[in-house]
């Protein structure tokens, strides 16, 4: 009877953790940068002004505000902002190539939540809660 009850327990465990550990979707081997690792420069506003091949943040909705566009070649790192630089982006749009995700994230203290996930060619402004909490990308591809 001991021995069936750790096993319940554990099954019980394993229920409630792992979609936790699916929540995550990000590949063990991540690596957290910051900006002098990774090739960014700053753009005008207007989602035109995008490049193709980059994902591109803007301060604003609409595409306002100040910009900044991001290169490829990102695949599994994260782009921690530093506290000079968090709680931005109002809209973004991913023009990355090779089927490349972009997780919008804030870093609530303990963990990275995604604010909002990029597909190929995703475009707009982020939903309104979202707005002016990102403090890092994880780049997924
Ligand atoms: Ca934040």
């Amino acid at each position: 009877m001991a021995k069936r009850g750790l096993a319940t327990t554990l099954a019980l465990l394993a229920v409630f953790l792992l979609p936790e550990a699916a929540h995550a979707q990000e590949p063990p081997d991540a690596e957290d940068v910051t900006a002098q690792f990774v090739y960014s420069t700053p753009i005008s506003s207007g989602y035109a002004s995008c490049p193709d091949g980059w994902f591109c943040a803007w301060s604003q909705p609409n595409a306002g505000g100040y910009g900044t566009a991001y290169a490829n070649d990102l695949c599994r790192i994260r782009l921690n902002f530093t506290d000079k630089y968090n709680d931005w982006i109002d809209s973004i749009r991913n023009r990355l190539p090779n089927n490349t995700w972009v997780h919008v994230q804030n870093w609530n203290g303990q963990t990275w939540d995604d604010l909002w996930v990029s597909g190929p060619n995703n475009w707009g402004n982020l939903p309104y809660e979202a707005r002016n909490r990102a403090d890092g990308l994880y780049f997924n591809c």
